[in-house]
């Protein structure tokens, strides 16, 4: 599978981040929980730099706990500031502005010392859908800025200023040119980073199946109530359609609408709780 989509507003926004980060005290970086190694953008190494920066676990109400106790021994043994978070509950917003808080403690005990009072920025980056625009509605307790559930909602930049006087640059999710691992790239399709529009989503829900039928076969039982032995991927996808009665008149498959069913079923965390990369993963 060839997956190909960076469109012109990611150039654009990957060069704004480039321009803006000189004026960043820190950085924000989102990961989905449910595929964190697949959102390491290599675009964003040069952003971040040496500046301060913490890694934001987000969805994790959908994501595995035990995988994601993987992700944080690999953050601790690597120095690497981090939190676990979901985005969409108010009451994470203490959570994460003590993690800005954190990571910019010393430059804000410069400023005080110098009796400076000059705003602590972060710029939050991460790949499209992450949830960045919402983990900043989650500071700011309020709908500041616009989010949805497909990748490619914002669109440019946007600052929003926090009564505690953080103010965080929101940023267009982005990707990066050309995918060379397709592991990744279904990955970030099954996240919903990738449009569907550029996608086959037959190919990609049966790349899905394939995964989760290694990695979670019990879910897939329990779900569609079938049984997976000695069933190859397509094999697997027809008895869900059956079962689920995705079928067009005459009785034949409806390919479409059974793709677009276990794909939304993944991204609703109606199969359960999921996590498909580990930290060995990252590329
Ligand atoms: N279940 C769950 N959904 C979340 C969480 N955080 C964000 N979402 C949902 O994920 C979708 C994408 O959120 P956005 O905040 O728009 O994502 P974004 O990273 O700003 O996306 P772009 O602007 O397109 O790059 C929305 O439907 C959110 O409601 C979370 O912690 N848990
Ligand atoms: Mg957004």
């Amino acid at each position: 599978m060839t997956i190909q989509w960076f469109p012109g507003h990611m150039t654009k926004a990957l060069r704004m981040m480039e321009e803006n980060v000189k004026i960043v005290d820190a950085i924000g970086y989102v990961l989905d929980a449910r595929a964190p190694a697949s959102c390491f953008n290599p675009s964003f190494n040069k952003i971040v730099g040496n500046k301060p920066c913490v890694f934001i676990l987000n969805k994790c109400d959908l994501a595995d706990a035990a995988k994601i106790e993987e992700w944080c021994k690999y953050f601790r043994l690597n120095n690497l500031h981090f939190i676990k978070v979901t985005a969409t509950a108010s009451s994470e917003a203490a959570k994460i502005s003590s993690a800005f808080a954190e990571i910019t403690s010393d430059l804000r005990e410069r400023y005080k010392s110098k009796g400076v009072f000059k705003p602590v920025r972060c710029l939050i980056i991460g790949v499209p859908n992450c949830g960045k625009s919402t983990l900043i509605n989650c500071l700011s307790g309020r709908k500041t800025v616009i989010t949805g559930d497909k990748p490619g909602v914002t669109k440019g930049k946007q600052w929003v200023r926090l009564q505690s006087g953080l103010e965080l640059l929101d940023t267009p999710g982005t990707l990066w040119p050309k995918f060379e691992n397709e592991q990744i790239a279904s990955r970030l399709c099954f996240i919903g980073s990738i449009k569907d529009d550029v996608v086959d989503l037959y190919e990609v829900s049966n790349l899905l199946l394939s995964e989760l039928s290694n990695q979670y076969p019990q879910y897939l039982t329990q779900r569609y109530k079938i049984s997976l032995e000695n069933k190859d991927v397509a094999e697997i996808f027809e008895n869900i359609a059956v079962k689920r009665g995705f079928l067009l008149r005459g009785g034949e498959i409806d390919y479409e609408r059974c793709a677009k069913a276990i794909l939304d079923d993944f991204r609703k965390g109606k199969l359960g709780k999921i996590t498909l990369d580990l930290p060995k993963d990252i590329i």
